[in-house]
């Protein structure tokens, strides 16, 4: 495999879907946590001015979620069947959508009483219950989100949601079938790894 180096804050937020990966393939990478203090020095000289970024030897990968779709692909976590591996994408789009709404309350300059108001009356009823309600039945039906094997949709799922339910437990309680891939995933020998020693950030 080439060198990898993974560039972005000391956060989670749209680079950790890549460390699960690269950890549930039990790949080498350098995991390059840039402080807010460095980054007017560094934004100039990364493509695009924005992270995450992945190295892939010499050459600079952008994009969150075109990154992790690549990492899923080198480590066997992309369904060889196009349908299936569609599926897959429009996801990875629908969660970063479901997220981007998230965000937006998280980073606004609302009180924590107020944002807690808008995550309960907006955010999670129109954003999140339509997406949950989707996951319960399929996951219901299904072993895994693709079908019979474990797919890259399954590592968002698990944390995406698992960090959801941290945080707000009755958000996604009512999907047990949601919550039983949060807890598959996380309980992979690997993934569970990472979590002991990933290192502890706000986002
Ligand atoms: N669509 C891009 C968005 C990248 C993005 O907005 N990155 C933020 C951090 S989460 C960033 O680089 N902010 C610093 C800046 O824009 O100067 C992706 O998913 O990678």
């Amino acid at each position: 495999m080439p060198e990898y180096k993974l560039i972005y804050f000391n956060a989670r937020g749209r680079a950790e879907l890549t460390r699960w990966l690269f950890a549930y393939g039990g790949v080498n990478y350098v995991d390059e946590r840039i402080t807010r203090e460095e980054w007017p020095d560094k934004k100039p000289n990364i493509p695009g001015g924005r992270v995450p970024v992945l190295m892939i030897g010499d050459k600079p990968l952008p994009q969150s979620l075109a990154i992790a779709r690549y990492v899923a692909k080198e480590v066997g976590l992309v369904p060889e069947d196009n349908l299936k591996a569609a599926y897959c994408d429009a996801l990875a789009d629908t969660l970063a959508e479901m997220m981007g709404k998230v965000y937006e309350v998280m980073m606004s300059s609302k009180t924590e009483e107020e944002k807690n108001q808008l995550f309960k009356d907006e955010v999670y009823p129109k954003a999140m219950v339509p997406v949950l309600t989707r996951l319960q039945k399929r996951l219901s039906e299904n072993e895994w989100f693709a079908g019979d094997k474990i797919s890259w949709s399954d590592i968002m799922i698990s944390l995406v949601f698992g960090e959801i339910h941290k945080k707000k437990t009755e958000f996604i309680d009512p999907f047990p079938a949601v919550m039983g891939i949060v807890n598959k995933v996380r309980a992979l020998p690997k993934i569970k790894d990472w979590i002991a020693k990933a290192p502890e950030t706000q986002f």
